[in-house]
């Protein structure tokens, strides 16, 4: 089993619902087992600053799955949930990134893992620290509070809903 560490947006519709959905899509694939699941932050839109707010979360899963299956999986997934392609970095009905995939380092011309932008995004790193404080990011030496720390735009991430309990489901229907 491989250990890793998911990050879901979205801005677009119901985001609430679209994160809720893509969370039983990816709990309903027999080869994905999710592990934790971070409370929900309201973000600042980064990159392209012109949209609307994202609501974001992080995940832990357990997968049998090699890292461009479970690229795949993901793709999947934002495909059935209806999300359009437009503008790069712009909105998204929803947005599945893998952020880690055990501690390996992993570069092929559709997949990067450790995700490139990840140490630079409050949005990614604030669900992610609530999720594992103590994870390190291959090829950085400091934990995840010191490089959360140097992000200028912090403000920018919100606790939007706290989760409470361990079921997945208690964060949404509340
Ligand atoms: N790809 C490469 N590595 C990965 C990876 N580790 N995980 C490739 C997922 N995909 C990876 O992604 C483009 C291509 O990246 C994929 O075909 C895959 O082969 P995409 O999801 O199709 O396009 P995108 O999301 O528009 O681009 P990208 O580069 O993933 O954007 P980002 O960096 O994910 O930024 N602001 C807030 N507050 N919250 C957000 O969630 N998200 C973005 C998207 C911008 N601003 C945001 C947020
Ligand atoms: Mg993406």
């Amino acid at each position: 089993m491989n250990s890793s560490y998911l990050s879901l947006g979205s801005n677009m519709g119901n985001r609430e619902q679209n994160l809720k959905e893509a969370v039983s899509a990816l709990m309903k694939e027999p080869d994905i087992q999710i592990e934790n699941i971070s409370s929900i932050y309201e973000t600042d839109p980064v990159g392209y600053t012109e949209q609307d707010c994202f609501l974001n979360i992080a995940l832990q899963v357990k997968t049998s799955l090699r890292p461009e299956e479970l690229l795949s999986k993901c793709q999947q997934i934002e495909i059935e949930l209806g999300r359009k392609r437009e503008i790069r970095w712009g909105p998204r009905t929803i947005d599945l990134d893998i952020l880690l995939y055990n501690h390996e380092n992993i570069e092929t011309e559709s997949l990067v893992i450790p995700h490139p932008r990840m140490h630079e995004r409050a949005f990614v790193l604030v669900p992610l620290l609530e999720l594992n404080p103590a994870l390190l990011i291959p090829g950085f030496s400091e934990p995840l509070p010191v490089i959360l720390d140097a992000i200028p735009d912090k403000e920018g991430v919100r606790l939007w809903k706290r989760k409470n309990g361990e079921d997945a489901f208690a964060l949404f229907e509340s």
